[in-house]
């Protein structure tokens, strides 16, 4: 086995092991302590964050898939490993229609100061839906993550939902983005948390970032 198997190896032991909801923290004040590595998943509303997690643990539904998307503004911790080895977070979604001002400032409010304040947050995943690409909205939340210094990973979703050759085009106008951003990682991941594909490999990139 090489290297990359090894991880994969390892990635697929630690989450077909033990994952637990920890907690929901609607403010700063209610964060558990920064005890473990942290990786978050951010993205648009109905992105698909919420299934992204449930596919990486192989659960069907730790993170619930929310039915109305927008609503929660909160951040959901959950613990991998036994004992505890890294925490994931389900980071409330942006980009909403129709969100009053004051939710949206709550919510820049909330991510904002937790990606400045986290130590332990060894990186984000930006979320995209392979049909749209990067949006405005997206290139807000990676200018958030720029100034941070928070790295992070551009992942495609949905990738089931389009033909071939539309995500062919769709992964290089994702890739040119990273490109243009500090603190984004140049590789973009393809996913589909409804066909497993790209999981594995997302699994093992999650493992050795939790290491940094
Ligand atoms: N076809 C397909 N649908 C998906 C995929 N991932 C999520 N969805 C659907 O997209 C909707 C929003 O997903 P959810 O995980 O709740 O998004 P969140 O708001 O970002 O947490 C749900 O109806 C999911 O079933 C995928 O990989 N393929
Ligand atoms: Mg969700």
């Amino acid at each position: 086995m090489d290297e990359a198997e090894v991880l994969a190896e390892q990635a697929r032991r630690l989450f077909a092991g033990r994952v637990e909801f920890l907690k929901s923290a609607p403010g700063l004040q209610f964060l558990p302590d920064p005890d473990f590595p942290e990786l978050a998943f951010a993205g648009r509303s109905n992105v698909g964050k919420s299934s992204l997690i449930n596919a990486v643990t192989g659960r069907k539904a730790i993170a619930r898939a929310s039915v109305t998307p927008g609503r929660t503004q909160e951040l959901n911790f959950f613990d991998v490993g036994e004992p505890t080895k890294l925490r994931l977070v389900d980071m409330p979604g942006y980009g909403f229609a129709k969100a009053p001002i004051k939710v949206v400032d709550a919510w820049k409010r909330l991510v904002r100061d937790f990606l400045r304040g986290r130590a332990v947050l060894k990186r984000t995943l930006v979320l995209i839906d392979s049909r749209h690409g990067v949006k405005d909205v997206d290139r807000d939340m990676m200018k958030m993550l720029d100034e941070a210094a928070v790295g992070y990973r551009l992942v495609l979703t949905k990738a089931d939902k389009i033909k071939a050759s539309e995500l062919e085009t769709v992964l290089i106008a994702t890739q040119a983005e990273a490109r243009k951003h500090s603190a984004a990682f140049p590789v973009v991941h393809v996913t589909s948390s409804e066909k497993g594909m790209g999981i594995a490999q997302l699994r093992a990139a999650i493992l050795e970032d939790a290491a940094l």
